[in-house]
């Protein structure tokens, strides 16, 4: 069973599958598998273009609906409020379900006023589309923003974290909020496999690097969701809750952080100022 993190009601799963970049048949695949080996958390977009396959694989794993919790997320040029609702519902439709556990806007979009955005995210829930609210790459001012607009409670943020990226403020401002974190790109896109700090402490564990990158963000209570489309790998991300980092390796891990660790830093519709 995977250990999850709570925020207002909402229970999330520490490891999730991330699906970005996985398509077709291979996507279906790689989901069903995923849940067979114990997963309870997918992450999907409708940006990813695979909630088809993700719907898909969710049914051919046998694993009960309720079981999972599924995530997707609303893409800006959708946030104007009766677009955001039918996004909403085209998601539904192609994941083959009534509702989701996590309906995230996937990044802000200063094109369409934040509070009719929100006001339309809040109905999604209020209309029994999801469970549970969130944003997604929301800086601390729009989160700031985004909690006094909703009416609804906002549970998590996602956004790139991994041991090369300092979050500790928007982690601290989330904590502040109750909300959770999600960790994207949680292993730097593969960057952190060949660490030598990450090799070094792994093997006094008998974990891989990434294994010890992905309990650095756990072990703080953040969720990650890395992506793979390698059975292998699946189970790898997954065993990381038999080992513990002491103190001074998370402080080690946490100096490994540098100020071009960011991945992910596009202009879709304005990147928001990063923290
Ligand atoms: C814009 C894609 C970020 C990860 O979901």
């Amino acid at each position: 069973m995977v250990p999850t993190v709570e925020a207002k009601g909402a229970r999330i799963p520490l490891v999730g599958l991330g699906t970005w970049d996985l398509r077709g048949r291979a996507c279906a695949r790689v989901v069903e598998q995923a849940l067979r080996l114990g997963y309870r958390h997918i992450d999907t977009a409708e940006m990813y273009d695979n909630e088809r396959e993700v719907g898909e694989g969710l049914r051919a794993s046998g694993v009960p609906r309720n079981d999972v919790f599924v995530v997707t997320k609303i893409w800006p040029s959708h946030f104007a409020p009766r677009e955001l609702l039918r996004a909403a519902r085209d998601s539904l439709v192609k994941l083959r379900l009534t509702e989701v556990d996590l309906l995230l806007l996937h990044w802000p979009n200063p094109q369409v006023p934040l509070a009719e955005t929100l006001g339309a995210l809040c109905q999604a829930k209020t209309d029994g589309m999801t469970r549970h609210i969130g944003v997604s790459n929301f800086n601390t001012k729009l989160l700031d923003q985004a909690t006094s607009l909703a009416t609804e409670p906002l549970v998590c943020n996602q956004f790139e974290m991994h041991p090369y990226l300092d979050q500790s403020t928007l982690v601290a401002a989330c904590r502040a909020k109750g909300m959770a974190v999600t960790a994207y790109s949680p292993i730097a896109r593969g960057n952190a496999k060949n660490d030598e700090v990450l090799v070094r402490i792994g093997r006094a564990h008998g974990k891989t690097a990434a294994q010890v990158s992905l309990r650095y963000l756990v072990q703080q209570d953040i969720a990650v969701i890395p992506r793979t489309s390698k059975v292998e790998r699946l189970e790898e991300n997954l065993s990381i809750f038999d080992f513990r980092l002491t103190e001074t390796e998370m402080t080690e891990i946490g100096r490994l952080a540098r100020g071009d660790g960011r991945i992910l830093d596009w202009s879709f519709s304005g990147s928001p100022k990063w923290d």
